[in-house]
């Protein structure tokens, strides 16, 4: 029997071979706090679609429920599934699927909508996909969209930041009907000089914030989900693990950018993992 002590992550995303996000980004973060993630990857591009042309794109559909059901067979379940970017709006039955196999009872799906942002669906997704996406939030843990993504899913205008706090809490109550998860909405900016997330649990809602660095970068979500995940499953309460995140997630990307002005190269996060440590009593 495998040590049941530790604690064990399947995470679903994308492999971008090059561009520090989805996996490359997933896998490093969360086995630096010392848990187990394992991957279903959902594709393989050879960048992140963000800003390189000409990518390549391999499907890998057919492999997830293969790879689940193999899992099962040698008695292989995890604490908690991540979801993240997903190769095709098919992919949500399959993943949601995936998750039930894996999943030890009591565990959790966490499902970071991963389809949008600044307003615009990412490219190579159809129209309906976060209809689609809106389904597997439906059945989560926790989400965590940005405020793009909330909206499409919710059928709701888009507006640019600065936001007014009723257009924030109109959202937050539109995905509390739609979903039993605890909510964690990021990218909320009310004055322009902070940003930070929303969190909603029990009816509840509360915010975290740091100082807005004049600057954005591509997997600056996938970092952030990461962290509060990694928080999570070290015991804290969502809004400290909201918390942790947004402190980490500004921290990289201040370090980025004295160094890198490009947002498609990705936010330094590699050298700043102690900080995450420090940050979780590690
Ligand atoms: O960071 C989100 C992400 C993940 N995977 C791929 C992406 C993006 C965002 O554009 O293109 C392939």
């Amino acid at each position: 029997m495998y040590n049941t002590n530790q604690k064990r992550v399947a995470a679903i995303h994308d492999i971008s071979c090059f561009g520090k996000c989805s996996l490359t980004v997933a896998l490093p973060i969360i086995s630096s706090v010392g848990i187990e993630c394992s991957v279903i990857p959902t594709a393989i591009l050879s960048t992140h679609t963000g800003g390189f042309s000409g990518y390549t794109f391999r499907d890998l559909t057919d492999d997830i429920l293969p790879i689940a059901n193999h899992w099962k067979k040698e008695g292989i379940e995890v604490d908690a599934v991540y979801t993240g970017y997903l190769g095709s709006k098919e992919q949500v039955s399959i993943v949601m699927e995936a998750a039930n196999i894996i999943k030890k009872d009591g565990g959790m799906t966490v499902v970071d909508p991963v389809m949008a942002d600044h307003g615009k669906l990412y490219g190579g997704f159809p129209e309906d996909f976060p209809k689609e996406m809106r389904k597997l939030c439906e059945v989560a843990d926790i989400i965590t969209p940005n405020i793009t993504e909330a909206v499409l899913m919710l059928g709701m205008e888009f507006k640019q930041p600065p936001h007014s706090k009723e257009y924030v809490e109109k959202i937050i109550e539109e995905l509390s009907k739609m979903t039993s998860a605890k909510i964690v909405l990021t990218g909320v900016c009310f004055d322009g000089e902070n940003i930070g997330a929303a969190t909603y649990e029990n009816g509840k809602t509360e915010y975290v914030f740091e100082k807005k660095v004049d600057a954005a970068y591509h997997g600056t979500g996938d970092v952030f989900t990461s962290c509060l995940l990694s928080a999570v499953l070290n015991g804290k309460d969502l809004k400290e693990a909201a918390q942790i995140a947004c402190e980490f997630t500004a921290a990289c990307i201040k370090y980025t950018k004295e160094n890198e002005p490009n947002m498609k190269y990705g936010v330094d996060f590699e050298g700043r993992t102690p900080l995450l440590l420090k940050k979780l009593g590690l």
